[in-house]
């Protein structure tokens, strides 16, 4: 299912006209919507400062990208609490006519979670924090659940054996108003020594049929010195999304490909988006969707792999 033209999105394909993104590191983690049947990608990007820059990008096919000259503007940010290095793998959503975009943050007191809206395409402003705790992997569901809304979310609670703080859990948390935010339950938890040991959510999750599909990364860290970064979906409820109806047993991608296997770190596949054009005039997937899948590759470039729904579904519930 990967494209076989892959990676789709490389450091050479990056504009050079502004010189913040001269012969740049690396693009990879892209967040995605879709926009009057365009597909749009948000793409992380390092230059050799190792400083990180968000850069827009559409395409009418979901394989060639325009990508634009200049990174997004990022404004508001005076009123977050602490001193901030990076902001970093955005998932924006469509939620209510608004473009929101999640981000980490990296800041001096750890990683945080930070809401932006997307302006004039452009510009992102910061709307808020929803928690002052060390999260990661925040993905705002495109709609209301019942009279909230709803997100899921890694904290990162454990420290792995290279010291960064990474996360053993996936937690819903609902909210009346986008602003204040409140634990609601634990979603599901890594599987100590098999795929999924370190979790966490990946694209914003697409509603079917069958429940809200939900893909996440998953990392096996019993490989004497290298974490290995793969990817695997569960099945959510549809009206009460914290239930899992189904988790793969088996990952459904996993680095074998010299671009997912050698870069800045490797043997990392990690899905950020996963957007299609085949929904029911009711905003249910269709049952034959096809789904891209968008995924960072060894945090050095943007790989696609395609799905058909059924695919996914199926590998949901694979025993
Ligand atoms: C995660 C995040 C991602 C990164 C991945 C692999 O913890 O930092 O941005 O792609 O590790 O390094």
């Amino acid at each position: 299912m990967r494209y076989p033209d892959n990676p789709i999105i490389h450091r050479g394909l990056i504009p050079q006209s502004d010189k913040r993104l001269l012969d740049p590191s690396s693009v990879f983690n892209p967040g995605g919507y879709m926009q009057q049947g365009l597909y749009k990608l948000i793409l992380r990007v390092q230059n050799r400062a190792r400083e990180t820059f968000l850069l827009p990008a559409s395409s009418t096919d979901g394989i060639t990208f325009e990508i634009a000259e200049t990174p997004l503007e990022i404004c508001g940010m005076e009123s977050f609490p602490y001193p901030v290095y990076h902001i970093y793998d955005p998932r924006p959503v469509l939620l209510e006519e608004r473009l929101i975009v999640v981000c980490a943050v990296d800041t001096s007191a750890g990683c945080r979670l930070a809401f932006f809206e997307l302006e004039d395409t452009h510009r992102l402003r910061y709307l808020g924090m929803p928690l002052d705790q060390d999260l990661r992997n925040g993905v705002i569901f495109p709609e209301k659940i019942g009279v909230h809304y709803l997100m899921f979310a890694r904290p990162n609670d454990y420290a792995g054996s290279d010291g960064v703080k990474t996360g053993t859990q996936i937690v819903a948390y609902q909210s009346p108003d986008l602003q204040y935010w409140e634990e609601l339950a634990p979603i599901f938890a890594g599987r100590p020594h098999y795929w999924d040991e370190l979790i966490g959510s990946g694209p914003t999750p697409l509603k079917t049929r069958e429940g809200w599909l939900h893909i996440y990364h998953g990392v096996a860290t019993h490989f004497a010195s290298a974490n290995l970064y793969q990817m695997g979906v569960s099945l959510q409820d549809l009206e009460r999304p914290w239930i899992t109806l189904a988790r793969s047993k088996y990952n459904i991608l996993e680095p074998r490909e010299y671009y997912e296997l050698v870069g800045q770190v490797p043997g990392v596949v990690f899905p950020t988006a996963a957007l299609s054009r085949d929904y029911d005039p009711e905003g249910f997937l269709l049952p034959e969707a096809l789904v891209n899948v968008y995924y960072g590759v060894a945090d050095t470039s943007i790989a696609l792999a395609q799905y058909n729904l059924k695919e996914l579904i199926g590998a949901a519930y694979a025993e």
